[in-house]
This record gives C-alpha cells, structure tokens and sequence, in this order.
C-alpha cells in the first residue's frame, strides 16, 4: 500500500484522532509538520488553512471526520464504525457533538486560551473568554455524560472513531483548570477518559510524543 502522509501540527486535538486511528488499526504514516497552516505550500491543500491534511497516492483529503471514515475503509481490521444501524448513529451524532459543539465554543475558547495560546504565544489566557464559554460547556459535559452512559465506549463494546474524536478533544480540556469543575458530575467520562489515554493509540500521539515525531520528521 502506498505511503500515507498527515500534515498537521503537534499538539492538534484533530490532527491526534487521524494518528490515533492509524495506530488502533497498527497502519503507519509519514507526519509532515505544518508550519504556516495559511500560506503555501499548505493553503492550496487546504484552502480553509486548518490541519489536519490526509495525502494518499496523490488523493488530497481535508476535514478529521472525513479522514477517518476513510481511514477505516481503506485500512483492515479492527473496524472503528459499528455495523449495527443505531449503534453507527449513535457514533455520527457523538462526532458531530465534537465538531459543532465540544470544539467549536468549548475546546477552542477553553483550550486555546489556557493550552494553545501560552504555549505558542506566550500569552495570557483571557479569562473573560474562558468563563464565557463555561456554560456550553457544562452542557457538552452533561450530553455526552448522558450519550455514554454506563457503556465503556460510546457506541457500545468496543472502541469507534466517536470514542477516538472526542477522547483528543477531552484530553486537552482535561489539561486544564476548568476540568475538575466540568467532569465533576461525570464520573463515567473520567474513567472513560483514562481508558482511552491507557490505549497505545492515546500514548503514542501526545503532545509531546508528535512533537518528537515532528523533528525527527
Ligand atoms: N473541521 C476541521 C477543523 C480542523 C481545525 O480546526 N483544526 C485546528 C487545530 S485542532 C486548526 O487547524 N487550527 C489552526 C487555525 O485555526 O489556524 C476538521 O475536522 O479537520
């Protein structure tokens, strides 16, 4: 099989749910570290200047959820996408809860400012933003808590792409102050969470560990 390639940068929640999906299904890639996600060469693969980037055989595919659907189709087993009906759903909806509510309001206003922006910037987080984004996001907290339920993973008995997405996201916030007082009602996803960073996938695509792979790169 030709050479997979993923543009992205350290520390991306998006660009660690494409590796970890590589790694649950033990495929390799090559990481090229982005640097300018909105000069070229990297706006004409992604005219929306975001990462991550999937490159394969020359087919050039932007958008997380997109990259893993493809991911799992064209990569063997273990399958991540539930062949019971419901069950796949139930994964669709959990991932679109990321996309349009976790990370857009939540993990990009309580995780840029708290992670992203002091680490790259040096800047200081903006608490006003910070507290702004709060009640979304208990509300984020209390669905997904209600999604997983008593389940070890979202759609069930084994671990989906849902359970990957949202995990990259989750650990990000769970870096950050405003964790304990989110998670403090949802048991279930603490421990859930714990599962997830205790898997390889998790192990091998932290912060620090992409960052390592970046250089060497
Ligand atoms: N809808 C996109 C979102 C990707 C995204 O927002 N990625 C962030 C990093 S996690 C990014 O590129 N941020 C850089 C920027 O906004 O300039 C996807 O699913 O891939």
């Amino acid at each position: 099989m030709s050479e997979f390639v993923v543009y992205s940068v350290p520390g991306s929640p998006y660009g660690r749910a494409v590796l970890a999906t590589f790694s649950e299904k033990g495929d390799s890639y090559r990481f090229a570290a982005v640097s300018g996600s909105r000069s070229e060469p990297h706006i004409s693969r992604h005219p929306f200047g975001r990462v991550p980037v999937l490159e394969h055989s020359g087919f050039v595919l932007y958008e997380t959820q997109a990259i893993m659907r493809y991911l799992d189709r064209v990569l063997h087993d273990p399958a991540l996408y539930p062949a019971d009906p419901a069950a796949a759903a139930r994964m669709d909806q959990v991932m679109n809860i990321c996309d349009w509510y976790l990370f857009q309001g939540v993990n990009n206003v309580i995780g840029f400012h708290r992670i992203v922006a002091p680490r790259l910037f040096g800047s200081a987080p903006d608490e006003a933003a910070i507290a702004a984004a709060m009640p979304k996001a208990h509300v984020v907290f209390a669905e997904l808590h209600r999604l997983l339920g008593k389940r070890p993973w979202f759609t069930g008995e084994s671990v989906s792409l849902a359970d990957i997405l949202v995990a990259a996201h989750l650990d990000f916030l769970a870096q950050t102050p405003e964790w304990n007082q989110l998670a403090q009602a949802s048991p279930n996803l603490v421990s859930w969470l714990q599962r997830m960073n205790s898997r390889p996938s998790f192990r091998s695509t932290t912060w620090e560990r992409v960052a390592e792979l970046a250089k060497a790169a």
